[in-house]
């Protein structure tokens, strides 16, 4: 960058940055976001008239589309430039046209500063660092592969394997001969000591299974095969054996990437999994679209069913069958005694369609009853993790008899509960994050101070500090939540500098390329969820009684809003009300445009239609402000807004009858870390246009299988859904072509299966490479520890202290 700078100071547009920095000093806003520098920008070359491909010809419209944010002090303006992905760097333009670069201390000084809380005092305030604990591990250099930790390991682990295979090949061992179920040796028995004895038997156990019939099952020749050292766990039968002893012989003669990843994805270590989901109504019916509880249920639902499935038949291949080897899932959550008719209140619940896959709610601790008997927003559920955790690993240790092999967390208040638990158990520890909501508020961290009452992000940052660094492994549901677009900084990123004022500085949050980091997007319930043209697995009935529910039915106690012609093209949308999710910005879109008022009706299913009956702030603002936009432009008769909860089949089915009518999905939201519903309407084959703001981005190529749409631009958006009716209009094929699109789409690349089984490939190679690097985490363990308690605990303490009078 600093080569650029100078060639703008060397040049004739050295006049340019002068004057388009008096024009920024001239803003009233101190502190301006990309898009603010870019409108400034262009009101700037209209006015002095600049060529219209300055921004794209120029030396400065190119500093200008790498500076994310400006901020003003004094005659000074402070840039903060992203040259590439998962980089900054920061430099000040002072009055008389020098630009200096800054150091992150000083960036974050000056963002103290610009809110008054700024503490001179060297010293004063506390400055997390976590860089020094990454510099043992190996680190992806092209910001490209970040989020392909996995492929990156086994590069580098088979390269290790090749340069130094005596020391290498003593821990494959050694692993191997880890491995147990319920007191039964897998894999290897005392026979095999030696590597040298290692890579002798297994050529010897390949020439005698290359011997037998290739089906023949396992315990035929198991006998045999222990003589020689090997016990149970190699595979079913006589081929699979053989194919996993040749996979091995050739990682010993000549290790590459493609056979570690081979032959770990066939180890036999993976039997007993917790996924903790503590927030929330956390339950199979009548939950979904409250407030905190939505995508997240769906998505770990659908993850336990479909792995059990991966375990058994991982199990099954392996040869464990005989051994009575059942693999166990189990869904941690909070117990809710006042449980609103679902069954939230139940210890143990079973989940549909798996033989041991259980969702187990363990009470929070006895409190002030109005809260801990009654479902907790989860801004404010930060003190009663610890606890939490501890009375969890009791009831965990019973249910498993034993610990278990994975512990996976969900979003910020599981993610720290799977810390605490892999911490105490010694156990694998996965984070997924569903959202972090420092990008969702903007400004969060810096008015942190403001919004605590509300939010206390204080304690949510340091959580998810706590949880992110102290994780074997992350998976994301997409590239960008993790180090966003080349315009738009990601949601991990967003961890990896930043002030809380008055808190603590963070000069290195997170190391964004490290191959913790993996990409693994969810699936999509595909019994539940399928193309509208599959007529024979719909069910006639459900569909008239849905349709009906959707155009016609008068029933006011759960809708809102009779049709004037209920045959027009629905544009349908479906989410909790929340904020961020903005269906009061859909319905704004469609208020203000007649032409599409003329073409399409507007149907929402949405939570609940009365301010009495929630419990949350943000959605009882969301239900007068939707009211007061239908009043507003008028949209009666050509707006319905159903109230409703419905089971998984229902919200199927509605899917599907939204595409019987040539239908489309919007998805409006401010900001949407991936976006199920998007998957789910793409599956049904519904034209889909989101929002280009976060996950869809990468779900959906836009024209190709269905559209974008920037929700803060109401006028634009209408024009882009009108622009599809038109030609939908004039051409009948084309909804038809991007429907299909977009069911193609999920299939080839959103289903269950992808994920569930690149999630235990990367469970069983972090395994390994915990073990083989023996790399040591206690410093970096331990450091995190003293935050969670000389941070995180005392303003837990504080909270409770508070919930005491509710
Ligand atoms: N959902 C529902 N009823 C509602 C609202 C949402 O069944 O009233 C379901 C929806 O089908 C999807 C999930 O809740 O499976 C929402 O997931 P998404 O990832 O779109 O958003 P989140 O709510 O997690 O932010
Ligand atoms: C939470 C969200 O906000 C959604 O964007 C995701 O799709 C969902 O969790 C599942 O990960």
């Amino acid at each position: 960058m600093s080569e650029l700078i100078q060639a703008i100071l060397d040049s004739e547009e050295k006049s340019d940055l002068r004057s388009f920095a008096s024009e920024l000093r001239q803003q009233e806003q101190k502190y301006l976001l990309r898009n603010e520098i870019l409108n400034v920008f262009s009101e700037y070359c209209a006015k002095s008239q600049k060529p219209e491909n300055f921004y794209a010809s120029s030396q400065l419209g190119k500093l200008i589309y790498y500076t994310q944010e400006i901020i003003q002090e004094d005659s000074n303006l402070c840039f903060i430039i992203r040259p590439k992905i998962a980089s900054q760097e920061v430099y000040r333009l002072t009055a008389d046209l020098t630009f200096e670069p800054m150091t992150v201390q000083e960036l974050l000084d000056l963002r103290d500063r610009l809110v008054n809380k700024f503490h001179p005092n060297e010293g004063d305030l506390l400055e997390l660092d976590f860089g020094p604990f990454y510099d043992y591990t190996p680190v992806i250099r092209d910001p490209k592969n970040i989020g392909k930790g996995v492929q990156f390991l086994n590069r580098y682990l088979s390269s290790k394997i090749f340069q130094d295979s005596k020391q290498l090949l003593d821990s494959l061992l050694n692993f191997l001969r880890l491995h147990q179920y319920n007191g039964i040796q897998l894999l290897l028995n005392d026979r095999i000591k030696t590597q040298q004895q290692l890579s002798e038997q297994v050529k010897k156990a390949i020439a005698f299974v290359s011997g037998r019939p290739s089906d023949e099952p396992c315990d035929e020749f198991r006998f045999q095969l222990q003589a020689m050292g090997f016990e149970p766990g190699w595979g079913n039968t006589a081929q699979r054996v053989q194919e996993t002893l040749n996979v091995l012989d050739e990682l010993i003669d000549s290790p590459d990437p493609q056979t570690l990843e081979a032959f770990i994805s066939r180890v036999p270590m993976i039997f007993r999994i917790v996924l903790v989901s503590a927030h929330g109504w956390f339950g199979q019916e009548g939950v979904l679209g409250r407030p905190d509880t939505g995508g997240q249920v769906v998505y770990v639902l659908d993850q336990a069913k479909n792995l059990e499935k991966q375990l058994q038949e991982d199990a099954q291949l392996a040869g464990l069958e005989k051994l009575n080897v059942q693999p166990k899932v189990i869904i941690l959550t909070r117990l809710i005694p006042n449980s609103d008719g679902t069954l939230c209140n139940q210890r143990l619940e079973k989940v549909h369609g798996t033989e041991n896959a259980w969702i187990l709610r363990v009470p929070l601790r006895d409190f002030n009853p109005n809260m801990t008997q009654n479902w907790i927003s989860r801004f404010e559920f930060w003190p009663y993790l610890e606890t939490f955790a501890l009375d969890s690993e009791r009831e965990l240790i019973a249910e498993f008899h034993g610990r278990p092999d994975l512990i996976v967390g969900n979003y910020t208040d599981g993610n720290l509960v799977a810390f605490l638990l892999a911490r105490r158990m010694k156990v694998t520890q996965c984070n997924i994050a569903h959202a972090l909501e420092k990008s969702k508020y903007l400004f969060s961290n810096l008015y942190w101070q403001d919004l605590e009452e509300k939010y206390h992000f204080s304690l949510q940052f340091t959580a998810d500090l706590i949880a992110m660094n102290a994780a074997n492994f992350i998976i994301s549901s997409t590239y960008q939540e993790i180090v966003g677009t080349p315009d738009s900084v990601g949601q991990y990123e967003s961890y990896k500098c930043f002030t809380m004022p008055e808190l603590y500085h963070v000069t290195n949050g997170i190391e964004l390329f490290s191959p913790k980091f993996n990409v693994v997007p969810p699936g999509v319930n595909e019994n539940s969820y399928f193309p509208y043209t599959r007529t024979q697995d719909r069910v006639e009935s459900d569909r008239d009684r849905i349709s009906e529910m959707l155009f016609t039915l008068e029933d006011s106690s759960q809708i809102f809003g009779k049709l004037d012609d209920p045959n027009k093209r629905p544009i349908f949308s479906m989410a909790r009300l929340d904020r961020i999710k903005n269906l009061t910005g859909l319905a704004e879109c469609f208020g203000q445009s007649k032409e599409l008022q003329e073409h399409c009706n507007l149907i929402l299913v949405a939570g609940k239609l009365r301010v009495e009956e929630s419990g949350d702030n943000e959605e009882r603002d969301e239900i007068v402000k939707l009211y007061h936009i239908i009043d507003e432009y008028n949209l009666h008769g050509k707006i319905r807004w159903l109230g409703v909860r419905l089971s998984k089949t229902d919200s199927g089915e509605i899917y599907r009858v939204i595409a019987d009518h040539k239908g489309i999905f919007v998805q409006p939201a401010l900001f949407e870390a991936f976006g199920l519903t998007i998957l789910e309407a793409m599956i049904s084959g519904l034209p889909t246009f989101a929002t280009q703001f976060g996950g869809p981005l990468e779900i959906i190529q836009d024209k190709v299988n269905g559209f974008y749409i920037n929700p803060t631009h109401l006028e634009e958006t209408a024009t882009k859904i009108l622009e599809f009716v038109s030609k939908c209009e004039q051409n009948p094929n084309y909804w038809d072509t991007i429907s299909q699109k977009a069911i193609d789409r999920v299939y080839s690349t959103y289903t269950w299966k992808i994920h569930t089984n690149k999630l235990l490939s990367l469970a069983r190679i972090y395994g390994f490479w915990n073990f083989t690097s023996k790399e040591n985490r206690e410093d970096l363990l331990r450091y995190i520890e003293a935050l969670f308690y000389l941070i995180y605990k005392p303003r837990a303490q504080q909270l409770l202290e508070q919930h005491k009078y509710r």
